[in-house]
């Protein structure tokens, strides 16, 4: 089954939380229950809540309802907000309770022709993402020029990544993400990331980017 990329994202006019793909206590021993819940329930739902405010100003100032001197603020705000709500809607979906396959199909050759090998990804994967700092994210992606793979290490998720990158697998490294678990120990995350990662999802993610390249 392809995924709907992102469709659930947005509702009714207003951008929505999608509910958790599977029940909050899934991803144990990996990931636990307080930190999936507190970080979907309150970060992530602050991230939507957040992009529907900027997108509301952005509208009441086309419309002659608001300042355009709120603009600046509210683009900065939407572009923060938004690339937050985006970015965790993936990464809810790009993980699964494990055992999961490796990737397969046409991305397993994508994967091998950029890293060679599964460990070859986890091991620029791991350096990259390792090295964020603050409110940063790993990124697997499509870079449009080449149509290969790539790994960029955000360090500010509203900051522009590759343009027209499509992201097929992120991994949250803020500290929210993590430390009521794992504490400052980021390395042991990242084992529980690689352990939980849905390779169907990633896979059907690289599907539909790809012919959307065609
Ligand atoms: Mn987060």
């Amino acid at each position: 089954m392809e995924t709907q990329l992102l469709t659930h994202a947005y509702q009714a006019g207003k951008y929505a939380l999608p509910p958790l793909p599977y029940p909050a206590d899934a991803l144990t021993p990996y990931l636990d229950e307080a930190t999936v819940l507190l970080h979907h329930d309150k970060h992530h739902a602050a991230y939507v809540a957040g992009a529907n405010d900027a997108a509301d100003t952005l509208r009441r100032i086309a419309q002659g309802d608001a300042s355009p001197s709120l603009a600046p603020a509210a683009t900065l705000s939407l572009a923060f907000n938004l690339s937050g709500h985006i970015l965790h809607t993936l990464y809810w979906e790009n993980m699964a309770p494990p055992p999961q396959e490796g990737p397969g199909g046409e991305l397993a050759d994508a994967m091998a022709a950029t890293f060679d090998s599964l460990d070859g990804f986890q091991r620029v994967f791991r350096a990259a993402t390792m090295a964020v700092q603050g409110s940063g994210w790993g990124i697997l992606g499509v870079e449009p020029a080449s149509r290969r793979l790539v790994v960029c290490a955000v360090q500010k998720h509203q900051d522009a990544l590759i343009p027209g990158l499509k992201p097929l697998l992120v991994c949250d490294v803020w500290e929210h993400a993590y430390y009521l678990h794992y504490r400052n120990n980021r390395s042991s995350y990242l084992d529980a990331f690689f352990a939980l990662i849905n390779w169907e999802v990633v896979a059907s993610r690289f599907r539909s980017y790809c012919h959307g390249y065609a």
